[in-house]
């Protein structure tokens, strides 16, 4: 590893004096005396770029991380050149390019404070072995300086003291500080003096960030070539410096389907089909519900993608559609490699139109992998990705699969000392030619990108389901994931908590763990525990290898089965308020999972939290995480939180002690709240919804609460048929008042709304709707007061 500071034979290189300066509309040019150039993009108020070279000329502009969707636009610049510095404007933000050296300090241009300023700032090192240079930056940390995201890094919450490398990675039973890992996502939000703002380095080489570990006071990142290239995105609110990150990484193209936020049941492996209807029908048999079912490489002939085995699956259109019947959802996976035999079409043609990756030299890239000696189809290559896509036609469009699994697209390649293809192997990268050092970040992302083109095809009208490993920054907007090959214990399931929070975080929040465990097998208690918290991810999967035994809910015993039953019941009535969350992922980048550092950075005890989150807007959710608990401690953020159990309120801002035996776990939810619930399912669809239930949390005081709804799969809902609803809460010493403004022109199966009222501090005396007031019998007390209302109704008045 190339360390920041500590070079051995070359020193660093550094701009010298700004010589001159130009504007060209928002992009702002700096030349240094000795060549550089610095170009800062005004891409938006809050969002800069800033982008170096050492030779005078850019490479060609390109990023697989950007997306075409992202916001563009800010309402003021002006640049201003002083004595010393260059001054440039923004309505959020303030710029000062020093002339001496190019350092850049960033302000808050509310109110002039410090945000972030270079220390060496941009300097470089030329690599003599590759050509090019060794981009490296490095900026004074503030203090009290946090750091939060880097995509799946398994430590906790707070980076800070930590140094980190960014290489995609296959890495089985990886552990707690385990670097890199199957990420990179080159991401992080800082925090000081109750102000957030972001970086984002697009490069997609190998790269490192280290915060204040090398030094103590100096946070830095450099990558092993391309272009010193960052976004600094201002905040001052983490959850701004979020959204607009993944704003600029792009948000899912599409609402996932309904029932990919059911449960998924997954084995390495289910075969032959006796076995998978074995496990389909005891799922139904023991009603605990379930929407898809996971085949793993050996559904294949000799694991060649695109293929079946005839003897362990004779007919799978037909299993698929029993399966489909029953209300499962068939999920295939799909490896890279693509075995070498000339009798198999799939290799054939990527050999006789030149698909696959080369070796600098001009031979293939051979690596061998599952299916043994394979070659690679170059993903990079937009007119592969093409094909790759067409490849899904007949498992999609005629078999009936619903979705489709991307493993060991780090590449992973077995038997070779780096675990996948080496340096000099090419690649196409959309045209700009380069080298595996410059695609290998990228890879798995561009494969889960022509994976994702090939469903879009061929599941229309309905929407499709991917699931990657590999990720890069802007991975997200085609795909979900996993957290890679985990390990059966209870320091797992803390680190499948901290993964999901930071994936959240990172722009990527349709995440989940294998729950249970890959590696290894749980004992009843853990897996219990795991479900508990499996239930709160946006992706929801009981995944693990074959020789570890038995996972299913079933495996551990009555206890174990009814409690894991009765939590994923649980995810299943909370359907609509997670679809809801997701609909604010894909519409405005909020994350769907928030740390409490994000959900509340001015109090300080929320810099350092791991355990706790906020599921979507208004729940907390703590999971119990080490054998023979009887509940645990653990922080409420400052507001009320009531009990989910039990409705009884905590006051937030302190730590404290919840009870929950193995039945149970710490979930509260936010006074004011509005939670809305459907009846359990055994599967998404297999009841008509005939009615919302409503949990209304009293609050003395306001809040506002949605749900949104569509037809639950297709595109409808982007032609406007969606329902939204926005609820208003006004809460007095005697009197509750909900108001209910409705848009989109979706109609919703059910007519009425079942309203709960939790926690309400009077006696009901009159009840008005819409000004009408309806009889008191209508009131339904078994502990709380419920109410059946027709779901149009837009204002109700419950009185003392
Ligand atoms: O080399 O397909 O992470 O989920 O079950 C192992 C077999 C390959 C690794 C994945 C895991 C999957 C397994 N795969």
């Amino acid at each position: 590893m190339i360390l920041n500071t500590e070079l051995e034979y070359k020193g660093n290189l550094f701009p010298s004096k700004i010589t001159n300066y130009e504007k060209n509309l928002n992009v702002l040019s700096f030349t240094a005396d000795n060549g550089v150039v610095l170009e800062i993009t005004v891409r938006r108020d809050s969002i800069l770029r800033f982008r170096y070279t050492t030779t005078g000329i850019f490479e060609n502009d390109f990023s697989y991380a950007i997306t075409k969707y992202a916001s563009r636009g800010y309402n003021h610049l002006e640049v201003k050149e002083e004595a010393d510095t260059y001054v440039i404007t923004t309505s959020k933000l303030i710029c000062k390019v020093a002339k001496a050296d190019m350092r850049i300090s960033l302000y808050d241009a509310v109110d002039n404070t410090l945000i972030c300023e270079d220390e060496l700032g941009f300097h470089w090192e030329e690599s003599y072995q590759f050509g090019g240079n060794v981009v490296k930056m490095s900026k004074t940390a503030q203090p009290g300086e946090s750091y939060y995201g880097l995509g799946d890094k398994p430590v906790d919450n707070n980076l800070k003291g930590k140094r980190f490398e960014n290489w995609v990675t296959d890495s089985y039973a990886y552990g707690r500080e385990t670097d890199p890992i199957y990420k990179a996502i080159p991401f992080y939000t800082a925090l000081h003096n109750k102000k957030s703002y972001g970086i984002f380095f697009d490069n997609s080489f190998r790269s490192y960030f280290d915060f204040c570990h090398e030094r103590r006071n100096i946070t830095s990142f450099w990558a092993h070539g391309g272009e010193m290239n960052y976004y600094f995105i201002y905040g001052p609110q983490m959850s701004e410096v979020v959204a607009n990150y993944t704003d600029l990484t792009g948000k899912p193209h599409e609402m996932p389907a309904l029932w990919a936020l059911g449960y998924h049941q997954c084995k390495w492996s289910y075969y032959p089909e006796s076995k998978v209807k074995e496990i389909t029908s005891k799922f139904r048999e023991l009603q605990i519900p379930c929407d898809a079912i996971y085949l793993d490489i050996d559904y294949m002939e000799g694991f060649r993608c695109f293929t079946w085995s005839k003897k362990h699956f004779p007919d799978p259109k037909r299993m698929v559609k029993e399966l489909a019947d029953d209300g499962f959802k068939t999920i295939v996976i799909i490896d890279p490699g693509i075995k070498i035999d000339m009798d198999y079409s799939v290799f054939k043609e990527g050999l006789e139109k030149d698909y696959f990756c080369k070796r600098a030299d001009g031979p293939y890239m051979k690596g061998k992998v599952w299916p043994g000696e394979c070659y690679f189809p170059d993903f990079t290559n937009p007119e592969v990705r093409d094909w790759w896509s067409d490849l899904f036609k007949e498992l999609i469009e005629d078999i009936g699969v619903k979705g489709v699994w991307n493993d060991m697209n780090e590449p992973a390649v077995m038997d070779v000392p780096g675990k996948s293809f080496p340096d000099d192997v090419r690649h196409n990268y959309d045209g700009n030619h380069c080298s595996h050092r410059k695609a290998h970040n990228v890879y798995g992302m561009q494969m889960a990108r022509a994976t994702y083109q090939g469903l879009k095809k061929f599941s229309y009208p309905k929407r499709p389901f991917v699931i990657t490993r590999a990720a890069y920054s802007g991975t997200q907007r085609y795909t979900s994931s996993w957290t890679g090959d985990n390990v059966a214990t209870w320091d797992h399931l803390n680190i499948a908590n901290l993964q999901a929070q930071r994936m959240s975080m990172s722009g990527f929040s349709f995440i989940g763990s294998d729950i249970g465990g890959f590696a290894e097998q749980p004992n009843g208690e853990l897996y219990a525990r795991w479900i508990q918290l499996g239930i709160f991810h946006p992706f929801c999967r009981t995944h693990s290898s074959g020789d570890h035994g038995d996972q299913e809910p079933w495996a551990f015993g009555d206890t174990i089965t009814n409690v894991v039953r009765k939590f994923i019941e649980l995810r299943y009535q909370l359907l609509p308020y997670l679809y809801t969350a997701f609909w604010r992922n894909v519409s405005d980048g909020i994350p769907i999972l928030k740390s409490l550092v994000l959900y509340d950075q001015e109090d300080p005890q929320t810099h350092y939290r791991n355990d706790e989150f906020i599921f979507g807007e208004k729940i907390l959710v703590c999971p119990v995480n080490g054998p023979n608990q009887k509940g645990r401690r653990m922080y409420f953020p400052i507001g009320r939180w009531y009990n989910f159990w039990t409705d009884e309120i905590v006051e937030g801002g302190q730590e404290t002690w919840v009870d929950a035996d193995l039945d149970s776990m710490p979930i509260f939810v936010s006074e004011g709240a509005i939670i809305p619930k459907y009846p359990v399912q055994q599967y998404v669809g297999e009841k008509t919804i005939e009615e919302l239930t409503l949990d209304v949390y009293y609050k003395l005081g306001k809040e506002t609460s949605q749900v949104y709804e569509d037809a639950n799969d297709g595109y409808d809902y982007i032609k406007g048929r969606y329902s939204l609803r926005d609820f208003k809460l006004t809460g007095k010493e005697d009197e509750l008042i909900i108001q209910q403004f409705k848009t989109g022109k979706y109609i919703t199966t059910y007519k009425t709304f079942k309203i709960s009222l939790h926690g309400l501090p009077f006696d009901i005396k009159k009840i008005e709707v819409d000004n009408v007031e309806i009889p008191l019998q209508k009131l339904i007390s078994n502990g709380n007061n419920i109410l059946i209302l027709d779901k149009e109704f837009t204002e109700l008045h419950i009185m003392a």
